[in-house]
């Protein structure tokens, strides 16, 4: 193991022992079998945990639901407290996270560390938020009635996560969720479950200095799809919410479904921006590359599909192959490095299979070999690929989760906006342009049809203050800022009648 990792984790309470299950304080072995947790960077063994199975998701539900029972009655903005005071946990351990974020996941240490920012970054929103559920008084038709909406929390909430935002997208879940007085039941990726067991001790660490807290307002069970499919179709998550690839956003919501809960999906985006001749090739050429190539890319708002106009492609395609023939690629720790690893060996795979579909529909393809000088031996190290394609190309209605950028030419503006929602995928969005109107066109009804539109900014990056999510096969699902927080608590109507008689609505006359 990394001696950095061990470190990191030892620093942060990280029990030695193997675990899998975590309830609350509670540290112990799943009924599952011994698996092993390797880094991308270079193969090496970072820990091992024994799997959680679906027992094991039963006592961590049942443990969720017992605290839910004390968590929802205490007031919010204490519940905020709980909030803050692990977001102190974060800032103290920010770099030691962010080690194991890098180790575990492959990301760059600057990454790393944007993506636990992007955790402090939450709490802070969910601790103001706590003082903010706000509800509604609505005007009643009746007289001496008054008729209103409030929120009230919803239940433990499911959380299942990837592993290339190994621990942000939980804590978009978690800190919102606590605030709204629901306990989480986390699965993280099997191929991350350090950064989720680093996090849970952060959590205990919390605990130890709020002793009100009921302990299972966190939890974290880790295995493989048999654990997911558990959370699931546990009738004690009012909502599971799930990050991940399209088949398993599916498989979630029928299971969800079947029983009636309440499914939270962000699924897979298959990224588009559209450059226009107006644009600022500088500021293209760098939202570009951000946007395409870092965390590999490997995030769900990478930027996938480039449509450009046909006056400006040559040009700019010239300045991007430029700068990714120079792109610094290799141990994600190392500084400087702005391309780590694929992360594994699978993915390496999907990566080449594509380009070769792209071949076989005469894609001409730049770069996207493996490397083996200069990068660590065993990690998967490629270098980013170009592929100048046409709009009908099937390979590009895919979300290939892998550096691969097409490079797609338009003509007029009706045209690139057609190309670019043709997909079935519907996340993240971009236009370059210094034309308002062309501007004004993507953002409108008859622009983008994704969940995140930008201008002159990469499809990458998000603040945590908006909601985060996209339509179509991307789920539908809203996380994060904004009032996602909605979908953690339910509503009640409530009309209270402080007269004497007993008017009905709509008129009703029913004398008895
Ligand atoms: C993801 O890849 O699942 O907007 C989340 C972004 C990040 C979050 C990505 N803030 O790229």
């Amino acid at each position: 193991m990394s001696t950095a990792v061990r470190e990191a984790l030892r620093r942060m309470s990280v029990p030695a022992e193997p675990s899998g299950v975590v309830v609350g304080g509670e540290w112990s072995r799943g009924r599952g079998t011994l698996e092993s947790v390797v880094s991308p960077i270079n193969g090496s063994l970072l820990g091992e945990f024994h799997a959680a199975t679906p027992p094991d998701v039963d006592q961590a539900t049942e443990a969720a639901a017992t605290a839910f029972l004390q968590w929802r009655c205490v007031p919010a903005p204490q519940r905020g407290e709980f909030v803050r005071q692990f977001g102190e946990r974060l800032r103290q351990y920010k770099e030691d996270l962010a080690t194991v974020v890098s180790w575990e996941a492959g990301k760059i240490t600057t990454e790393a560390l944007g993506e636990v920012q992007e955790m402090i970054d939450i709490c802070d929103f969910a601790v103001g938020l706590s003082r903010q559920l706000y509800g509604k008084t609505i005007a009643s038709e009746r007289p001496g009635h008054r008729l209103s909406e409030y929120w009230h929390p919803l239940g433990p909430v499911g959380v299942i996560s990837a592993f290339n935002f190994p621990v942000a997208v939980w804590a978009w879940n978690a800190a919102i969720a606590w605030v709204c007085g629901d306990p989480v039941v986390w699965k993280p990726s099997d191929k991350t479950p350090l950064t989720a067991l680093a996090c849970q001790a952060l959590v205990v660490q919390t605990l130890e200095r709020c002793p009100d807290v009921p302990a299972a307002v966190s939890n974290v069970v880790v295995g493989g799809v048999d654990v997911g499919q558990s959370l699931a179709a546990s009738a004690r998550l009012p909502l599971v919410s799930a990050t991940g690839s399209v088949a398993m956003g599916r498989a979630v919501a029928r299971t969800v479904a079947a029983r009636l809960g309440r499914s939270l999906l962000e699924l897979g985006g298959n990224n588009g921006m559209i450059v226009t001749p107006s644009a600022d090739i500088d500021l293209a050429v760098r939202s570009i590359t951000f946007a395409a190539v870092g965390t590999c890319g490997q995030r769900c708002t990478t930027l996938r599909r480039l449509i450009v106009h046909e006056s400006i492609a040559d040009a700019l395609r010239g300045r991007l192959l430029d700068v990714y023939c120079r792109l610094p690629i290799g141990d994600p720790t190392k500084d400087g490095t702005l391309v780590g690893p694929l992360i594994n060996e699978a993915a390496g795979d999907a990566m080449q299979h594509a380009l070769a579909a792209a071949r076989q529909h005469n894609g001409v393809v730049h770069g996207g070999e493996r490397l083996q000088d200069g990068v660590p031996t065993g990690g998967v190290y490629v270098r980013p690929a170009i592929v100048e394609i046409a709009a009908h190309a099937p390979i590009i209605q895919q979300e290939t989760f892998a550096p691969i950028l097409y490079l797609i030419r338009y003509r007029d503006l009706d045209e690139a906006v057609r190309i670019h929602n043709d997909v079935p995928q519907g996340l993240a969005s971009a236009i370059l342009t210094r034309d308002v109107r062309e501007a004004e066109r993507f953002c409108s009804p008859s622009g983008s049809d994704c969940g995140i539109v930008n201008v002159n900014i990469g499809t990458s990056g998000a603040e945590i203050g908006g909601a985060f999510g996209g339509e179509k096969q991307t789920g539908g699902g809203r996380e994060s800022g904004s009032d996602s927080w909605k979908a953690y608590m339910r509503r009640v109507t409530s009309t209270v009648n402080y007269s004497d008689e007993l008017p009905l609505a709509q008129g009703i006359r029913f004398d008895v």
